[in-house]
């Protein structure tokens, strides 16, 4: 399997643009190339601080210049934390996504306590996943050094619609954030959104920052906004299914290796919806009945959904030369 890091944007377009039907028909090709077509990873988030975030991003129930219904919380502690990790692996779960509604990290005692968290975690057999805002690359090797397994931090939409969503940092920003990432060699998770009132070529316009890396992210998480009252974007229409199963489908021609996740959205999701998700190339979600915020599919309703598509579950650290802990040993 060729993966390209060289696609023109006409060439994503011109994929983009396929009769839907043969555009989920040739990434259900490229998929099935991969042996491990039928596995999904089932990744469970966990917000370990939750909302009062300095940032703007007006798709975001957390950030606290918009009056929206969330439950503000300070930092976790480990202890709690490690009792969310134990209720994961019981579900099933084989990776662990601690979220921060922060806008950057700082070096500081909560930043020691994640270190801690992210070191139990790991211990747990569980891929631990971070995603807390920027990041130096001195940071970075921290987390990787605790543990870490992978970084989630989003482009979210294109270079040129970001300053319609997010004025408090840039889009260069986050790609600085992410090449720290990428040189700590930390796996990066890095996807977008839907549903932000961006056009079609803004979506083709990411897909291709995200293609074009040197190195394509790892995981590319496709979220469907959830709109939430309270922000800007709550009254943005729904999401259809044909505009996920595009970037879904489209993720998975131009980055055919990378795991391509199915991720906000799926509450308004049916089981059918989501299996043509499936079949178009997603091969992990976010499992668990809250995303960080806002409600998620519960993991029973998931295994039902799993024993009737015929999917398994991805077991953690598959395909990786050395886990976390070997690293450390
Ligand atoms: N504060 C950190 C940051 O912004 O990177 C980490 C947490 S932040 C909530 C992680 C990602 O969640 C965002 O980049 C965005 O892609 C996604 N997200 C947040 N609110 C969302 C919403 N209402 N609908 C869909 N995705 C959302
Ligand atoms: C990602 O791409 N989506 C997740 C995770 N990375 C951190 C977050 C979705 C959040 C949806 C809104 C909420 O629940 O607050
Ligand atoms: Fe803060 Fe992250 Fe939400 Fe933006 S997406 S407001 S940085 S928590």
């Amino acid at each position: 399997m060729v993966v390209r890091t060289d696609w023109k944007l006409e060439e994503i377009k011109e994929i983009y643009d396929l009769p839907l039907l043969d555009l989920v028909f040739e990434a259900a090709r490229v998929h099935r190339e991969n042996e491990s077509y039928g596995e999904v990873q089932i990744s469970n988030l966990v917000s370990i601080k939750t909302g009062g975030c300095k940032e703007d991003c007006a798709y975001c129930p957390q950030a606290a210049r918009y009056h929206t219904d969330i439950e503000v919380h300070p930092l976790m502690t480990v202890e709690k934390v490690k009792e969310r990790a134990t209720e994961a692996i019981a579900n099933g779960a084989t990776r662990l996504c601690m979220g921060a509604a922060w806008r950057e990290v700082r070096d500081n005692s909560d930043f020691d306590r994640i270190l801690e968290m992210v070191s139990e975690v790991n211990d747990m057999g569980l891929e631990v996943c971070c995603t807390l805002g920027m990041l130096t690359y001195e940071q970075a090797e921290k987390l990787k050094e605790a543990g870490c397994f992978a970084y989630n931090h989003n482009i979210d939409t294109s270079s040129e619609n970001y300053g319609n969503i997010i004025t408090t940092r840039t889009f260069e920003d986050r790609i600085e954030t992410l090449n720290n990432v990428r040189k700590a060699k930390l796996s990066v998770c890095c996807g977008g959104i839907v549903g932000l009132g961006e056009t079609d070529d803004d979506r083709v316009k990411m897909l291709h920052t995200l293609s074009t890396m040197e190195t394509h992210p790892d995981s590319v998480p496709i979220n469907a906004l959830v709109p939430v009252e309270g922000t800007p974007l709550e009254n943005n229409a729904r999401v259809n299914i044909d505009e996920m199963l595009r970037m879904i489908a489209t993720a998975r021609i131009i980055m055919p290796k990378s795991m391509v996740r199915l991720s906000a959205g799926r509450n308004q999701m049916s089981i059918a919806e989501q299996a043509l998700c499936f079949m178009a190339g997603a091969n992990s979600i976010f499992a668990g009945e809250k995303l960080l915020t806002t409600p998620n599919p519960d993991f029973d309703c998931d295994m039902q959904m799993f024993k009737i598509l015929g999917l398994t579950t991805r077991r953690p650290f598959k395909g990786v030369e050395q886990t976390p802990s070997e690293i450390q040993a």
